[in-house]
C-alpha cells in the first residue's frame, strides 16, 4: 500500500543498525553480559509478543483492556484531547479504545502513534486509515527515549505510554524519560501511563514463564535477531530461559542462560565472547510498582496525578496525569 498518512522517520534503518551494533557490543563485553529488549522486536519477535499477550498466564495486556473499557470516556472527557500520542504503539490494538472514546467526545482530530518500527508503524496507521477516516494520521518512527523532542505539537495532547512499558526501564532512566516528557508537554496536557503492580510471586513469574514456553521463544528470539543482524553464531538451542522475581528492585528479570561452556563469533563486530556453562545474560528487566510510588514517581517529575484505575485484584494501573 501507498499508505496514507505522514510519516515522521527520526530513527533511519542506519541509526538502529548503529544502535544495535553499540548496544551488542556493550552487552557482549560486561562483565554481567546483558542486551535491552528493545531488540527482541523483529517481526517474529513482535508476533511472539502479540502471542504472549493472549497467553492465559499473561494478564497485563488484558487487565490493562479491561481499565481501558472502564475509564476511556471518563479519560476523554477529562483531557478534551485534540491528538493522542501513543509512545512505543506496536499493533495499535488497545488504541481502538481510546480513539474510540475520544472520537465520541468529539474532540479528536489527531493521533501521533510512535514505534522503533517503521513497517509496524505503515501497516497499524494503514488499518486505522481505514477505520478512522476522519482522523489526521502522523507516525513518528522514533525511540521514546531519545526522541521525545520531536514530537508534533498540538492544542491539547494526550500522550499516552500503555503495557507497562516504563517497566523497562532501570529508575534513574524512568526519571529522565518522565522529565523529558514534561519538558516537551505544554502545561495541561495529560500523560496516560499503564504500569504492572507488585502482585504475589507465582503470578508474577508464571507470566514470564508461561506453560507453553512462547515467552521462552520470545526470549531466545533476540539471539536469532544477533545471529541474522551481526552475523554471529548463537546456537540459540543450548540457551535456556529464565524469569525470576527480584524482590529488592521489584522487578522481573528475564535472562538467557548456557547449558554449556560456548564461545560465540560476532563476525560483524569483530568480537569473540566466552559464555561458561551455566552464564546467564539479562535481556530484559520488567519493574512492577506500587499505585503510591505511581503517583510519587509521576510528581517528581511534575506530573500532578489525575486519577488512577485499578483492577480487582489490583494486577494493574492506569494513572491519569496532567502537566
Ligand atoms: C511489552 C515491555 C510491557 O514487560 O511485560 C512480555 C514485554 N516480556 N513478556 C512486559 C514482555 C516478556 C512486556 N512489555
Amino acid at each position: 500500500s501507498a499508505g496514507t498518512g505522514l510519516l515522521d522517520i527520526h530513527l533511519t534503518e542506519d541509526d538502529a543498525a548503529a544502535a544495535l551494533r553499540a548496544d551488542v557490543r556493550a552487552g557482549l563485553t560486561a562483565p554481567l553480559k546483558n542486551l535491552p529488549p528493545k531488540w527482541f522486536y523483529d517481526a517474529r519477535g513482535s508476533a511472539l509478543f502479540e502471542r504472549i499477550t493472549r497467553l492465559p498466564e499473561y494478564y497485563p495486556t488484558r487487565t490493562e483492556r479491561a481499565l481501558l473499557i472502564d475509564s476511556v470516556d471518563e479519560i476523554a472527557a477529562a483531557t478534551g484531547a485534540d491528538t493522542l500520542v501513543e509512545l512505543g504503539s506496536g499493533s495499535s490494538e488497545k488504541t481502538r479504545l481510546l480513539l474510540d472514546a475520544f472520537v465520541r467526545a468529539g474532540t479528536l482530530r489527531r493521533y501521533v502513534p510512535q514505534d522503533v518500527s517503521a513497517p509496524a508503524l505503515r501497516q497499524a496507521m494503514d488499518a486505522l486509515a481505514a477505520d478512522y477516516p476522519q482522523l489526521e494520521l502522523h507516525g513518528v518512527v522514533g525511540d521514546f527515549t531519545a526522541h521525545l523532542d520531536r514530537l508534533p505539537l498540538g492544542q491539547q495532547r494526550t500522550v499516552a505510554f500503555l503495557g507497562g512499558t516504563i517497566g523497562n526501564l532501570r529508575p534513574h532512566e524512568r526519571r529522565v524519560f518522565l522529565d523529558q516528557l514534561r519538558a516537551v508537554l505544554q502545561p495541561g496536557e495529560h500523560l496516560l501511563l499503564g504500569t504492572g503492580l507488585v502482585i504475589d510471586e507465582p503470578t508474577l513469574v508464571a507470566a514470564y514463564d508461561d506453560a507453553a514456553g512462547i515467552t521462552a521463544e520470545f526470549n531466545r528470539n533476540v539471539l536469532h535477531v544477533l545471529n541474522r543482524e551481526l552475523c554471529a553464531d548463537f546456537v540459540v538451542d543450548a540457551f535456556e530461559h529464565v524469569a525470576l522475581w527480584d524482590p529488592v528492585d521489584e522487578w522481573i528479570e528475564m535472562r538467557l542462560r548456557a547449558t554449556r561452556a560456548m564461545t560465540v563469533h560476532v563476525r560483524a563486530l569483530d568480537l569473540v565472547a566466552d559464555f561458561a556453562a551455566g552464564e546467564e545474560m539479562r535481556t530484559e528487566i520488567s519493574a512492577k510498582f506500587h499505585v503510591a510510588g505511581v503517583r510519587q514517581m509521576l510528581q517528581a517529575s511534575k506530573f500532578a496525578p489525575v486519577r488512577t484505575w485499578t483492577d480487582p485484584l489490583e494486577r494493574f494501573a492506569l494513572t491519569l496525569a496532567v502537566a
